[in-house]
């Protein structure tokens, strides 16, 4: 039986989410025309008020917000309340630039707590289980914002927050963890341990992970699944738009259900701007339509992205996004082909390798180098040359079917590459452009 939090808007028909998303933009528009001096300049150049904005439909009319907004606003500028009114900030790690300061109302984390509390609810969770939450607790909204759905649901609530693995593990089978909550390198990092302490997936109380805040490919799902004994499941989110919890896995574990009520997703060209059909990649693009601290109009994520309406099995009617196949400035682009890191990522893994790899790309002589260093399993660790050459090569050969081009593949000894308690650092580009 399918779980749900807030049944009756979670599986509405699609005449009253259009109908919810019409009331609320055009709320949300007079608000920031008021109330945010610097998107209402943004309107006025477009040539855009208020008015011209009676419903969804016009929503392509409206400006977009992008990092470099944010950046040039920093850090009250799209403020959308009295500081009075805002009661907690978040914010992001800033490793693609400036940090970015999000601000809440008691109102936006209410709703903020809510998406979360579906996500778990879809992942199966009920009042009877233990939820430990090992995101980071802090300005990184992961640990916060599943706490808090955690505590809406009902759960008893361990608040954990990253690293200690050893604590970690003592916790969840000492107080039989049934759901736990962390980024998809710690979990796979938590597998690792556990097997290493001669735990099998019986051994481990969990039922079920809900996993975010960095791309990862469903070969490590299948890997996550299997070493915990669990049900994995994505969620996607970041500050700007509250965190955790803007779209999440339900039961069919096949793309994420956007919460319409709150966020109206697009997908556009990127360099057009063109807005772009369901089914088609492109770069996703929200307006929260509730959110009042920091209400963020058709923000671009960069994250390539792409949408689908087909129906789900488990009754859900709001949209779906696809897994993220990572940001446009996680993309690389060498000799002139873009690469994913989730690309190589599921080469490693179908080749029985972890995620354990670091990318290092390189300009020599005015030529990009690929270099990816990967970590043996024990299982496979040797030191047989001929043996390892073959794996390497076997390595080569599965990127260059999968990117085109001819990367330059290194074995290491297992446990030679830095386990990440939060997202994981995959790229190293010492490219000096
Ligand atoms: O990562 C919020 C979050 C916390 C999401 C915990 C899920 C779980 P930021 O630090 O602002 O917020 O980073 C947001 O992370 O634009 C994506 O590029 C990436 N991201 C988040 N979730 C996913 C996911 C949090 N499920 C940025 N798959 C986003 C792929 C994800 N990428």
């Amino acid at each position: 039986m399918e779980n749900y939090f807030q049944k009756e808007i979670e599986c509405a028909s699609r005449e009253e989410i259009v109908a919810i998303q019409s009331k609320k933009l055009v709320e949300q528009v007079h608000h920031v025309w008021e109330n945010v001096p610097y998107y209402r300049k943004k309107m006025e150049e477009a040539g855009v008020t208020p008015e011209d904005i009676k419903g969804i439909d016009d929503l392509h009319k409206l400006p977009f917000l992008s990092k470099d907004d944010l950046r040039d606003a920093y850090p009250y500028g799209l403020m959308g309340v009295p500081k009075e009114d805002v009661v907690r900030i978040h914010s992001t790690s800033g490793t693609t630039g400036k940090r970015v300061i999000a601000f809440y109302t008691q109102g936006d984390i209410d709703l903020w707590e809510d998406c979360c509390a579906r996500a778990l609810m879809a992942a199966g969770a009920t009042k009877e289980d233990v939820c430990q939450v090992s995101y980071g607790f802090g300005l990184f909204t992961g640990g916060a914002g599943l706490n808090g759905g955690s505590h809406k649901v009902g759960c008893m609530t361990v608040p954990m927050s990253s690293g200690n693995t050893e604590r970690q593990i003592m916790f969840i089978r000492d107080l039989n963890a049934s759901i736990i909550c962390c980024t998809p390198s710690y979990a796979a990092y938590l597998g690792e341990s556990m097997k290493e302490m001669g735990l099998t997936p019986e051994d481990i109380p969990l039922k079920a992970g809900i996993f975010g805040a960095e791309a990862w490919s469903e070969e490590m799902r299948k890997d996550i699944e299997k070493t915990l004994g669990i049900k994995a499941y994505d969620i996607y989110g970041l500050t700007e738009l509250s965190g955790p919890g803007v779209a999440f896995e339900c039961s069919a574990q096949n793309g994420m259900h956007i919460n319409e009520d709150h966020f109206i997703a697009e997908i556009i060209d990127p360099k057009t701007h063109e807005v772009l059909p369901d089914g088609q990649q492109g770069e996703l693009v929200f307006t929260a339509i509730d959110k009042k601290g920091f209400p963020m109009i058709r923000y671009r994520t960069k994250d390539i992205c792409t949408l689908h309406r087909e129906k789900c099995p488990c009754g859900r009617t709001h949209v779906k996004m696809e897994k993220p196949k990572g940001r446009s400035d996680d993309m690389l682009i060498i000799r002139g082909v873009n690469v994913f890191p989730s690309q190589i990522e599921a080469v490693l893994l179908e080749n029985g390798y972890q995620a354990n790899y670091q990318i290092i790309v390189d300009r020599v002589n005015n030529n990009d180098t690929l270099d990816v260093h990967v970590e043996m399993t024990p299982e496979m660790f040797t030191d047989n040359v001929n043996e390892i050459t073959k794996r390497q090569n076997d390595l080569v050969a599965g990127m260059k079917s999968m990117l085109g081009i001819k990367a330059k593949v290194t074995l290491v000894a297992p446990k030679s590459i830095t386990r990440s308690e939060g997202k994981a650092v995959r790229v190293i580009d010492n490219r000096k452009i």
